[in-house]
């Protein structure tokens, strides 16, 4: 079905959603709800009251709190974001889900695996619309390789390779709570974006990752903690502040081998230092006919390349898109699509599914979140023995 050709919702209820967590992914998701256009963001929750209080008013939502708790009791309200620090994921999914909200949560799902299980469990029991934001899979040219690659034009896929590379903590003043092992577990680069990469890949093939041998490494064993929080990517805008030494042991860079079914090889990095490198995620796909390169800081071109005619460099247009394809992309050639419409791509599919129970899930639930943290348990314990080993 056409993005554009709904019927009439006019008529239904809003569906309302709170967002819990206001930092810079939070206030993307408050943003990407509200371009639906049936969805009210209702509430917003933070552990602070008074910044919950800051951020609801700047983005114009009047209720807020510091007890999250507080909102889950509150029937009115359908759906969660949770938009938290990661430690945050499973605690608050999981008691989301007791009260009957569906759940959308931005990834990794939770800490472990052994709490993302619980969570899927949950809700497959509860009957609740479940959702892990692996948003970068809804560029309109990620889902056109999907679709090309689908009706033929790779042949049979050899090999896959990539990076996903930023500069964001390259200085060891560089900080954010994702550092800290206690918030975000104990893969940061790749579980932040290694797994975007992963589930793109995936996607895309329908490939599933068997097997892999990684190599990570903490380049900053130290570093210098400002005074007070610091926000995602802000870096260089920060004033000079007093710095603590503190010891660090979540991952800067990951090298990984991969096995992707039984026959297709590959490889990538990951990288929270590389430096001039801001959000590169880049992806190649070799087929026995055909070949796409993709660069998600140019997302409206796709590298088609070929061994006997000449290579070519795709734009986006709907209208050489398939149908399916096509439904992800809003807008025509030349004006383009980017960052912040692949979250309104994604919670449009949410949404959906919760407004009508009977449309078929086409958007990442729980058991993707679940799949990839058994990639990254995997990533972390083939570089703690240097081994390769199969992803459960
Ligand atoms: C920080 O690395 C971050 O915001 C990730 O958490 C997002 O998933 C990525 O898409 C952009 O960078």
């Amino acid at each position: 079905m056409n993005n554009r050709t709904h019927s009439s919702t006019a008529k239904k209820r809003k569906l309302k959603a709170a967002v819990f967590g206001t930092g810079f992914v939070g206030r993307i998701h408050v943003e990407g709800v509200r371009r639906l256009g049936t969805v009210e963001v209702a509430a917003i929750a933070a552990s602070d009251p008074a910044k919950a209080r800051q951020f609801a008013d700047e983005v114009g939502v009047s209720r807020s709190s510091g007890d999250y708790r507080e909102l889950l009791s509150d029937p009115a309200i359908d759906a969660i974001h949770i938009c938290t620090p990661n430690h945050l994921h499973f605690p608050m999914a999981k008691a989301a889900m007791e009260a009957g909200k569906h759940v959308l949560c931005e990834k990794p799902l939770a800490l472990t695996s052994v709490q993302a299980q619980k969570l899927v469990r949950l809700a497959r029991e509860r009957n609740l619309v479940n959702c892990t934001c692996h948003n970068l899979r809804y560029y309109p040219q990620v889902q056109n390789m999907r679709c090309l690659y689908e009706a033929g034009e790779l042949g049979e896929i050899h090999s896959v390779q990539g990076t996903y590379s930023q500069d964001w903590l390259l200085y060891d003043t560089d900080y954010n709570w994702r550092i800290e092992r206690r918030m975000n577990g104990a893969s940061r680069t790749f579980a932040d974006i290694g797994t975007h990469w992963c589930d793109m890949v995936e996607h895309v093939t329908g490939l599933r990752i068997t097997s892999l041998c990684a190599d990570l490494n903490t380049f900053h064993q130290t570093r210098r903690k400002p005074k007070g929080s610091v926000e995602t990517f802000a870096g260089s805008t920060l004033p000079p502040a007093e710095y603590h030494a503190i010891p660090i042991d979540t991952e800067d860079f990951g090298a990984v081998l991969l096995r992707l079914g039984d026959k297709v090889r590959g490889a990538m990095t990951v990288s929270q230092i590389a430096t001039g490198r801001k959000n590169r995620l880049f992806v190649e796909i070799f087929g026995t006919k055909g070949s796409f390169a993709w660069d998600g800081e140019k997302p409206d071109e796709l590298w088609i390349g070929r061994r006997g005619s000449m290579n070519l460099l795709a734009v986006k247009d709907p209208t050489l898109m398939s149908d399916e394809a096509r439904i992800y992309a809003d807008l025509p050639a030349g004006l383009s699509e980017g960052y912040d419409d692949t979250f309104k791509q994604l919670f449009r599919g949410f949404y959906r599914t919760i407004a009508d129970r009977s449309v078929s899930v086409v958007f990442p639930t729980f058991e993707d979140g679940l799949r990839q943290l058994r990639i990254v348990e995997a990533v972390l314990e083939s570089s703690d023995s240097r081994k390769w080993l199969a992803v459960k």
